[in-house]
């Protein structure tokens, strides 16, 4: 009994003292992971960011069809977490959470996986920003700590099937794992891939039979059910999410 125990015990001792003197590797689910390994240890743990989301859907119109009535984004929802858990990102199928976002605005799922995170030590808070009319913007001041310097975040572009914009592993840190003052992303349009498109700008779709994985909606391609897209690039973006590092 007592070797096992005494092995073990060297195991986690040496286990422990290799992580704290070589770099964090984690296994990633996001692209960007700007200077979530560094060691930069000149640099505060946490700073405050406010967010602000731009929106103008006015001007992404599709191609032939003008914005349907009612338009507005829903409640942005999201959260900073490390490069081992991206919220969404295309390429890959979306989870319930995301899919109930992007389908209906609910938000309860998305969040409960948030939480499961927060659990796990992959994620530090639901962030929430109040949706807007087509133009409009919504603006949320955060704490974020160092270790979770990764930020995503989605809205369901209301109505429409399944499509929704946001960011997704947007890094507040840079290579060399200093906080960055400010950044800007361009809010584009995705499919979630989890309802069929047939009806434009309809919540009225059939479940998607299979599920794809998300994709951005450039114009260029179709979406399920046939659908031609039509939008114009650049108008495939209905706004811009600021981040800004502010001193409180
Ligand atoms: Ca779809
Ligand atoms: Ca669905």
């Amino acid at each position: 009994m007592f070797p096992t125990l005494l092995a073990v015990a060297l195991f986690l001792l040496f286990a422990c003292s290799s992580s704290n003197a070589a770099k964090v590797v984690q296994t990633s689910a996001c692209d960007d992971q700007s200077g979530t390994n560094s060691t930069n240890s000149a640099m505060p743990d946490e700073a405050h960011y406010k967010l602000t989301v731009s929106i103008n859907w006015a001007t992404a119109t599709t191609g032939t069809s003008p914005i349907p009535g009612g338009a507005h984004f829903t409640t942005v929802t999201g959260t900073n977490h490390r490069a081992d858990y991206a919220v969404w990102a295309t390429g890959t199928r979306a989870t319930a959470g995301l899919e109930t976002l992007a389908e209906t605005g609910v938000t309860g799922t998305l969040s409960s996986e948030i939480m499961a995170k927060i659990g796990a030590g992959s994620a530090q808070q639901v962030i929430s920003l109040s949706g807007t009319g087509a133009v409009g913007s919504s603006e949320k001041t955060l704490l974020i700590r160092r270790s979770l310097p990764l930020l995503s975040l989605a809205s369901m572009l209301a109505p429409s099937s399944d499509w929704f914009t946001g960011v997704s592993c947007v890094s507040l840190l840079d290579n060399d794992g200093n906080w960055r003052s400010s950044l800007e992303r361009p809010l584009h349009i995705y499919d979630a891939g989890t309802e069929d498109d047939t009806n434009l700008f309809n919540l009225g779709n059939a479940d998607a039979s299979p599920k794809v994985n998300i994709q951005r909606l450039t114009g260029s391609n179709t979406a399920q059910g046939g659908v031609t897209v039509g939008f114009v690039p650049p108008k495939d973006v209905v706004g811009t999410l600021k981040i800004e590092r502010i001193t409180q």
